[in-house]
């Protein structure tokens, strides 16, 4: 007598799991807004998105989502954030202690909530594994991506990339601000490195240098601060999510 009275074949689960990746991956093709890099600035822009309705693919390079929120500060897995974002924190239903009139939040928790209600919200196709190698350009606006499989980028193979396109695309890939430089290897595009370590001042940075860099190319998070010299900042992220519903703006209004 088997405890399951529908069991799932091998075949079943390949075939089931093969058939609505792939379904998922299809829609992806044409989306109103690409999202490349699963980091807070990412999925709160993505978030915001699509609740406005528009059909949202978030791409991450990493089999975890989530970028640097993970580890906290030196691996101790807490995050810091101004007490100004407390009602974000209350939208996502993340639980947070004050303490010296901040907010307080388990980096675990905090990470896995914005992941959560990204990956399971109807608008938004999430793929993880998947690493953005360059960017599509009609006309002189930015009007998708080119992707590989994490795997084969990461091994060298020569394998031919896939193109998703959208009306707009978003850099939020962190330090690296990787869609930013790839448009600037082929277009003027001023380039700063980011400036010191200053928490305060990057905090402000990071709202204030979320932009279209391009037709159909924004910058949001870090990436912003890099392509424009703001300040480095370390384990506070209230400029994070406030970058990210300024991007979602910016990019509802030009699409
Ligand atoms: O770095 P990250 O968390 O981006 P962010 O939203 O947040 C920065 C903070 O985490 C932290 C900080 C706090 O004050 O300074 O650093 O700016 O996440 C960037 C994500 O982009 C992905 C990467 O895996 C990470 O999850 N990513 C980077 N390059 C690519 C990519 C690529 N080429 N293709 C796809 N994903």
């Amino acid at each position: 007598m088997s405890t399951f009275v529908n069991p799932v074949t091998d075949q079943q689960a390949s075939r089931l799991i093969l058939r609505h990746y792939c379904q998922a991956l299809e829609k992806a093709i044409e989306s109103d807004v690409i999202i490349v890099g699963a980091g807070p600035s990412g999925l709160i822009c993505a978030h915001d998105l699509a609740e406005k309705g528009h059909n949202v693919t978030v791409l991450d390079r990493h089999l975890v989502p989530g970028g640097g929120i993970w580890g906290g500060s030196m691996s101790f897995n807490y995050v810091i954030l101004q007490k100004d974002v407390e009602s974000i924190l209350k939208d996502f239903g993340i639980l947070f202690q004050e303490d010296e009139g901040a907010l307080v939040v388990s980096s675990v928790a905090f990470a896995s909530k914005l992941i959560f209600a990204v990956a399971s919200h109807p608008k938004i196709k999430l793929f993880n594994l998947v690493t953005v190698e360059d960017l599509h350009s009609v006309e002189n606006k930015v009007t998708g991506v080119v992707i590989n499989n994490s795997a084969i980028q990461m091994s060298g193979l020569h394998v031919d990339p896939m193109v998703l396109t959208a009306k707009a695309v978003l850099d939020s890939t962190g330090h690296d601000a990787v869609l930013a430089n790839l448009y600037s290897q082929r277009a003027k595009l001023n380039i700063t490195k980011q400036s010191f370590m200053n928490a305060v001042q990057g905090e402000e940075d990071v709202i204030n240098n979320t932009c279209m860099l391009a037709p159909g190319l924004f910058v949001a998070g870090m990436a912003a601060n890099n392509v424009a010299g703001g300040a480095r900042m370390g384990p506070i992220f209230g400029g994070m999510l406030l970058s990210g519903k300024k991007a979602a703006k910016l990019i509802a209004e030009y699409i």
